[in-house]
């Protein structure tokens, strides 16, 4: 269960820079102060399952910085800061590492020029990590991780984001050990054969990115079919408004590194 139940989390508060955030699509200028509203209350519902929740400040330089889960990837051996592929988030693995410092005795990083790997790519299971191929990672980066998780006694699978998806978990959210929730377009690669599936509802895709935190279930508002279904299989929903990070292309699994250091 050391995939979904954790004993930490790391936020950070979006800067008023969001309004300058990365969007494949402008589908108009985040509210800030709608975007602060939903940030509080997703803390909140982390911090309502009992773990201990640090939320870091804003920080103007880095539009794009609310998305921590980019900069990271937590294990409970250690956390490995990432490279982001976007060059105006690559900042963005340093401003975290004295966060992750204060939390983990072991901080490994990726720094190999030809690297490109974010958070957004990482999918952790109970028995892999798996990590798509997309336009912020490649090959390097995946090989420059695998060998870093090696001797912690990780396998990496190396899977595809579907073409014009921004993250690999932008499509597909870990439920429990045996679970994912994903799109139809994803899953159809095969990627999960070995888990059980649950489809997110058509016309609802952009419900794909949930995650699972300790009891709960983090959901975005505004998607009831597969939030039904969610409900209907036992999860613990908790729906979270996310209109505002959803203009950047960002989700629940974006706004949180998530872990229980060893
Ligand atoms: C970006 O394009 O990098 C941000 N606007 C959104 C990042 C979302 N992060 C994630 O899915 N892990």
């Amino acid at each position: 269960m050391r995939s979904f139940r954790f004993t930490h989390a790391v936020t950070r508060r979006p800067a008023a820079s969001i309004i300058r955030g990365l969007r494949a699509v402008d589908t108009g200028t985040p509210d800030l102060g709608l975007m602060l509203t939903h940030h509080r209350a997703y803390v909140a519902a982390l911090r309502a399952t009992g773990a201990q929740v640090t939320v870091l400040d804003p920080l103007e330089d880095y539009p794009d910085s609310v998305f921590v889960e980019d900069t990271a990837l937590c294990l409970p051996e250690g956390a490995i800061l990432m490279r982001p592929g976007a060059p105006s988030r690559l900042g963005e693995a340093a401003e975290m590492g004295p966060a992750l410092a204060g939390l983990y005795t072991t901080i490994r990083q990726i720094t190999d020029r030809d690297s490109f790997i974010e958070g957004g790519d990482i999918l952790v299971t109970d028995r892999e990590i798996l990590i798509g191929r997309s336009a912020r990672t490649n090959a390097a980066g995946i090989a420059e991780l695998t060998r870093l998780v090696a001797d912690w006694g990780h396998v990496v699978r190396e899977v595809h984001t579907p073409p014009g998806v921004l993250h690999f978990k932008t499509d597909c959210s870990l439920m429990d050990a045996e679970t994912i929730l994903s799109t139809d377009r994803l899953a159809a690669s095969g990627c999960f054969a070995g888990y059980r599936v649950i489809p997110v509802a058509a016309g609802e895709e952009a419900a794909a990115n949930a995650i699972r935190f300790n009891d709960a279930v983090l959901f975005p508002a505004g998607f009831p079919r597969t939030r039904d279904r969610l409900w209907d299989a036992g999860f613990n929903v908790i729906e979270i408004g996310n209109s505002e990070c959803a203009r950047l292309d960002g989700g629940m699994s974006c706004l949180s590194l998530r872990f229980t250091p060893s």
